[in-house]
């Protein structure tokens, strides 16, 4: 693959942001956010605001072909709304986005040539939403032509893949059974170019600025796990860091949305949580200016990051899939240990794995019927 920074065009981003009025101060405050991202995660080599801010002043913009598929635009939305100060600023004037369906002023004849201009020369592409193959592709056309044949040719001059988003990664809902419209990921089709995959159901806004960043501050494409994920988001289990954790430990949880423990925020295991198996960095980056995220909202993990996860984690509000003979605790141990893969084994990963055992030991009352957000009532996982 071309070095992504070949395909800069002029002025460069410090000309940029100083024609732009964005100041050093705070585009110091951006990278410094930058630097702690990359210092979180492993796979990402350290770095200082400065070095960062220095990298990133010096490289010229991207053209960028942005593409909008089978998807909800949930993720466009996570981008365009991380919310910090300079952050959305910065991101923007990171980038040529030549191309986007929600966000570009042309329609028709003129979108499709500033696609076709874009898509003649070296860029970087970033797909949101999946790609559907049943019925010769109907499901999803843009200008007369299937979301495969449009990704097929956007690719072609692509310098950097980026599949943003659980659809366009694995298809996600879309392709969950039945899979009416026969949808894929980005890379079921694009098999001869790495496809990064920046996973979630809407990814992190943060974590897709990141990774756009790390494209141009490196000359490569930043270490990935074995599901393409960059490693600096996505090497650390949500249950290692989630602050409901001692709680989880203690043998404290919530088995009803309305009952004592959960106003006390007591771990939503029980209730179905997926931290135990979904590696993402949502407990510390959040959304919305670091607002809140699910699990701090009192909501359980559906554990958008990984895999297949709307198959895989359903029926949300009951505990991990069901898996005979084990109980819920050796369950996700289980699925925890399929999911880390040898490429993201950590020191963290053990260390929430033996406490997933030692809380076997005093595992809390079973038996009890769940009662959440309209489901009906059912057991436990056996
Ligand atoms: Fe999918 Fe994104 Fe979920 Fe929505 O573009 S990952 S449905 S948040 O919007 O693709």
């Amino acid at each position: 693959m071309a070095n992504p920074v070949d395909v800069w065009a002029e002025p460069t981003l410090g000309e940029n942001l100083a024609r732009a009025g964005v100041t050093r101060r705070d585009f110091l405050a951006f990278c410094g956010a930058l630097a702690g991202f990359f210092a979180l995660g492993a796979g990402a080599p350290r770095a200082s605001a400065e070095d960062i801010a220095d990298k990133l002043a010096a490289v010229t913009k991207p053209n960028v072909v942005w593409l909008q598929l089978q998807e909800c635009t949930g993720c466009m939305e996570s981008t365009l709304r991380s919310g910090g100060t300079t952050v959305e600023e910065v991101v923007l004037r990171l980038l040529s986005v030549n191309y986007n369906e929600l966000v570009m002023a042309a329609a028709g004849d003129g979108a499709n040539k500033a696609l076709a201009d874009t898509n003649a020369e070296p860029h970087i592409l970033v797909v949101n939403g999946s790609i559907p193959l049943k019925d010769d592709g109907i499901y999803c056309t843009i200008g007369g032509e299937s979301a495969e044949e449009v990704l097929r040719t956007s690719a072609e001059n692509a310098t950097a893949i980026l599949a943003v988003g659980a659809c366009a990664v694995w298809g996600s809902v879309q392709a969950s059974r039945p899979n009416p419209t026969g949808a894929v990921g980005v890379d079921a089709i694009i098999r001869d170019k790495p496809v990064i995959n920046v996973a979630g159901c809407p990814p992190i806004g943060e974590v897709i600025t990141a990774t756009v960043a790390y494209l141009l501050m490196h000359d490569d494409v930043p270490k990935t796990d074995a599901e393409s994920r960059p490693l600096f988001a996505y090497d650390q289990r949500i249950h290692d860091s989630c602050p409901r954790r001692a709680h989880f430990d203690a043998g404290q949880y919530v088995r009803s949305f309305d009952d004592e423990a959960a106003r006390n925020g007591w771990c939503l295991y029980e209730v179905g949580c997926k931290g135990p198996s979904t590696f993402s960095a949502c407990p510390v980056f959040q959304w919305n200016l670091h607002t809140s995220w699910p699990i701090g909202a009192g909501h359980p993990c559906i554990g958008c990051t990984e895999k297949d996860f709307f198959d895989r984690f359903t029926p949300f509000y009951q505990v991990l899939p069901n898996v005979r003979g084990f109980g819920v605790e050796a369950t996700a141990e289980k699925i925890g240990w399929g999911l880390v893969g040898a490429t993201v084994a950590g020191v963290a990963v053990h260390a929430g794995l033996t406490a997933i055992r030692h809380a076997a030991s005093r595992k809390s009352e079973e038996g009890e019927p769940l009662h959440a957000f309209g489901d009906e009532p059912h057991g436990k996982a056996e």
